[in-house]
């Protein structure tokens, strides 16, 4: 792929109306493509929305702009797999875990009192001094863009560390590789709005990405994305981070070439 010239694509697709208008979401995807991959990108992403557990999209819509900003090379966060067998037991892992991270006890509690209020088709921010969101942007949230990895980079590493080379686990590694980047991440947690997937993470840069194998019952449409951040100076400039920075992940070994 040639990284001198990127494009970023984006997507999003809902049930109904459109998301502004009050539709469902059905899904969103980001990626980086060459210009003579556009075509298979475009088309990788329209295939996504529209076989998608959560249903048939109604309302469609994609885009591609050239990225101007040099693109940033970043290390996949560790990898580990925590098999728990409740999601009782999954969610307990998942407070212990973020607790390591840092984020105080009780901003935990906070913020997953306030977990079934939101219903949001980005990630929410929360402030671990306060517990308080603080992104915002009321139902549409932050969503973090301009990042991928390249298949073959990719592939290597899932080969290297044993692990399927399953496109949502490449997606979510990639998305909070680029989160726990930035210094002002304490923490993520995540689990997914399809139905059909109960495996979820914790991660930061500490402890790496923790998946935890159950986070939520099958048949279950909510979903879970919050960044815990620290005390901002200006939010601003961390958001436009997550939406604007490109970055390529990349085993540390190939980032010469
Ligand atoms: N930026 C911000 N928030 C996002 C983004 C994004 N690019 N993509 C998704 N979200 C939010 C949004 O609110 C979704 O509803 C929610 O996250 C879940 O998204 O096996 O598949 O794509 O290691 O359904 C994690 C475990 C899977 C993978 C997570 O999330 C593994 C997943 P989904
Ligand atoms: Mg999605
Ligand atoms: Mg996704
Ligand atoms: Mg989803």
């Amino acid at each position: 792929m040639d990284q001198s010239r990127l494009y970023s694509v984006r997507m999003r697709a809902s049930e109904k109306e459109s998301h502004e208008n009050g539709g469902k979401h059905i899904s969103g995807g980001e990626l980086l493509s060459s210009y003579s991959d556009l075509r298979m990108s475009v088309n990788t992403l329209l295939e996504k929305a529209l076989n998608h557990s959560r249903g048939k999209p109604d309302f469609f819509q994609i885009q591609f702009e050239i990225v101007n900003q040099p693109i940033k090379l970043v290390n996949p966060l560790p990898v580990q797999t925590n098999e728990v067998t409740t999601v009782k037991e999954g969610q307990e892992l998942a407070r212990y875990l973020l607790k390591k991270t840092g984020v105080p006890k009780n901003i935990i509690e906070k913020a997953y009192k306030q977990i079934p209020e939101y219903g949001v088709r980005g990630a929410i921010l929360i402030d671990i001094q306060t517990g308080e969101r603080i992104d915002g942007r009321t139902d549409k949230g932050v969503r973090v863009s301009r990042m991928d990895w390249q298949t073959g980079n990719f592939e290597k590493w899932a080969k290297s560390k044993a692990v399927p080379t399953n496109p949502r686990l490449k997606e979510a590694l990639v998305l909070a590789t680029k989160v726990c980047n930035h210094e002002l991440t304490i923490a993520e947690l995540c689990w997914s709005d399809d139905p059909d997937y109960i495996t979820g993470y914790v991660a930061s840069k500490n402890i790496g990405y923790q998946r935890i194998t159950q986070l939520k019952h099958f048949g279950d449409e909510r979903g879970c994305r919050i960044f815990f951040v620290d005390t901002l100076s200006d939010i601003n400039t961390y958001m436009s981070y997550l939406e604007e920075q490109p970055i390529l992940v990349q085993l540390e070994e190939d980032h010469e070439t």
